[in-house]
C-alpha cells in the first residue's frame, strides 16, 4: 500500500456544533495525518465549483446553501491507503445506513448534513487538494 493524501472538509454542521476536534480525533485515531488545515467560509462560487459534478443533481442548490452557510475546515490527510481508509472511516453519505464508529454514524443529522467530506479517487484528491491548498501549506 502506498503512502497517499486525500482532501478532507469538516462541513458547517461540524464548525457549528463545535464538533472539529472531536472529528479530528476520530481522523487522528485511525491513523490519517492531517498535514494541511485552515478554517474558511466557501464562497457560492467556490462551492459551485467543489460540487460541480453533481449540478444536475435535485439537491444541488441545497447543498451550495450548506456550504456556504457558515464556516469550514478544509484539510489534507496523509497516510497508508488514504483515500479508502477516510471513506471507511467518515462512513455512508447517508448516516443513517453508516456502520457504527463512523463519523456519519456518530455525528451526523442528515444525508444533506453529513458532517464530512473525503475524495472518493486519488485523482479527485489531487484536484480537490490543488482548489484550496498551495503545496507550501501542506507540511508532512
Ligand atoms: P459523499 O459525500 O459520501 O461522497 P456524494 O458525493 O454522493 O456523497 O454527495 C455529495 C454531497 O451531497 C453529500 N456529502 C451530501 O452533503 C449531499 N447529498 C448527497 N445526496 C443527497 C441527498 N439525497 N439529499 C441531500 N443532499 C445530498
Amino acid at each position: 500500500m502506498a503512502t497517499e493524501r486525500t482532501f478532507s472538509i469538516l462541513k458547517p454542521d461540524a464548525t457549528k456544533r463545535n464538533l472539529t476536534g472531536a472529528v479530528n480525533a476520530v481522523i487522528e485515531k485511525a491513523g490519517l495525518r492531517i498535514v494541511g488545515q485552515r478554517r474558511i467560509q466557501m464562497s457560492r462560487a467556490q462551492a459551485e465549483t467543489f460540487y460541480e459534478i453533481h449540478k444536475e443533481r435535485p439537491f444541488f442548490g441545497e447543498l451550495v446553501e450548506f456550504m456556504t452557510s457558515g464556516p469550514v475546515v478544509v484539510q489534507v490527510l496523509e497516510g497508508e491507503n488514504a483515500v479508502a481508509k477516510y471513506r471507511e472511516v467518515m462512513g455512508a453519505t447517508n448516516p443513517a445506513n453508516a456502520d457504527a464508529g463512523t463519523i456519519r454514524k456518530t455525528f451526523s443529522e442528515s444525508v444533506g448534513e453529513n458532517t464530512d467530506h473525503g475524495s472518493d479517487s486519488l485523482e479527485n484528491a489531487k484536484a480537490e487538494i490543488a482548489q484550496f491548498f498551495q503545496d507550501s501549506d501542506i507540511v508532512g
